[in-house]
């Protein structure tokens, strides 16, 4: 009987494993919802990674149990195998490809990285300090803020900064988050507003300003695909742009002590109108506690940013 040439059989494999290898990796479903402009860069990488390790997985685990069958001890077969010893072309091939996969991964995840605007989280080219290096007479351009806040001194310059669409731009809503054992605090400095959990418009250009009144903690959501550390002393930034109305959680990803797995809170992303009644709401919660503050009041009847108000205005965190 004739027997189909190895070559062809290998070849078929080969195209079969890649087909199946693309299709996992878009079909794999390891990853929570998409909800930030970042989260399809990061994805996209992933999935490339998914890919590959897909078919290396089928690849390696499929010769083995392939070659478990075929070259199994028959009955009364006493002899030993063939003495095969070291082959050059064969060890060049498979350092090589890996070498390839490697290099080329490392370079696509600097490009997700700084499309994210991780590479130059101050937008350092845009700075007004820049620009008053370069142009005489300028200098006073340099000292006024804009109509965030944000100033080139109070910008910090670690963190994912802006994205490939809001590069020379202010975010349109910067909110202070102060990482402590064991909670996230959010405080609106526009707005002179505190709470428990984030808010946010969606669809803004929305700047965190991290920071840490103790050890080192990390923000991260999930669904955004974001991550970033709040180090004590240390200023950071994270910026964003939530892209799906929703709320998702806010997890502390830095080990930070005993009730570390409790550092959770959540972000709530609205429509551009509901984001406007929860502060207009808050706003006003925030006066009533100003004037209820001489008297006694039940813990029980506060809201979150209410409780909070006073606290953090001892730990001069708040505006
Ligand atoms: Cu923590």
């Amino acid at each position: 009987m004739q027997q189909i040439p190895v070559s062809l059989l290998t070849l078929v494999a080969g195209v079969l494993i890649t087909l199946f290898s693309l299709w996992v990796g878009q079909h794999h479903s390891l990853l929570p919802m998409q909800a930030s402009e970042q989260a399809p860069l990061v994805d996209g990488f992933f999935n490339v990674m998914v890919t590959i390790a897909t078919a290396l997985f089928v690849v390696v685990e499929g010769t083995i149990l392939i070659f478990l069958v075929m070259f199994r001890r028959r009955k009364g077969d006493e002899t030993d195998g063939p003495p095969i010893e070291g082959n050059l072309p064969l060890e060049v091939f498979w350092t090589a490809i890996p070498t390839i996969i490697v290099l080329g991964l490392g370079i696509y995840s600097v490009d997700v990285y700084s499309r994210m605007g991780g590479l130059e989280p101050g937008g350092h080219n845009h700075t007004p300090v820049h620009v008053a290096h370069q142009m005489p007479g300028s200098a006073i351009a340099a000292t006024l803020s804009d109509a965030s806040g944000i100033t080139p001194a109070n910008d910090p310059n670690i963190g994912i900064g802006a994205g490939a669409k809001e590069q020379g731009k202010t975010a349109d809503l910067v909110v202070d988050v102060t990482g402590m054992q064991f909670a996230w605090i959010f405080n609106y400095p526009d707005s002179g507003v505190t709470a428990g959990e984030l808010h946010v418009p969606v669809g803004a250009d929305v700047q965190l300003n991290l920071a840490s009144t103790d050890v080192i903690h990390s923000f991260w959501v999930p669904q955004f695909r974001l991550k970033q550390d709040a180090i004590p002393g240390i200023p950071t930034k994270l910026r964003f742009v939530a892209t799906k109305v929703g709320t998702y959680p806010v997890v502390c990803t830095e080990l930070c002590g005993g009730y570390h797995g409790s550092m959770r809170s959540q972000v709530v992303v609205h429509t551009p109108e509901e984001y406007e009644s929860w502060l207009t709401e808050n706003r006003i919660a925030q006066q009533q506690q100003e004037l209820k503050q001489a008297v006694a009041v039940n813990p029980a009847d506060l809201s979150v940013s209410e409780f909070l108000a006073p606290y953090v205005q001892k730990m001069g965190i708040g505006k």
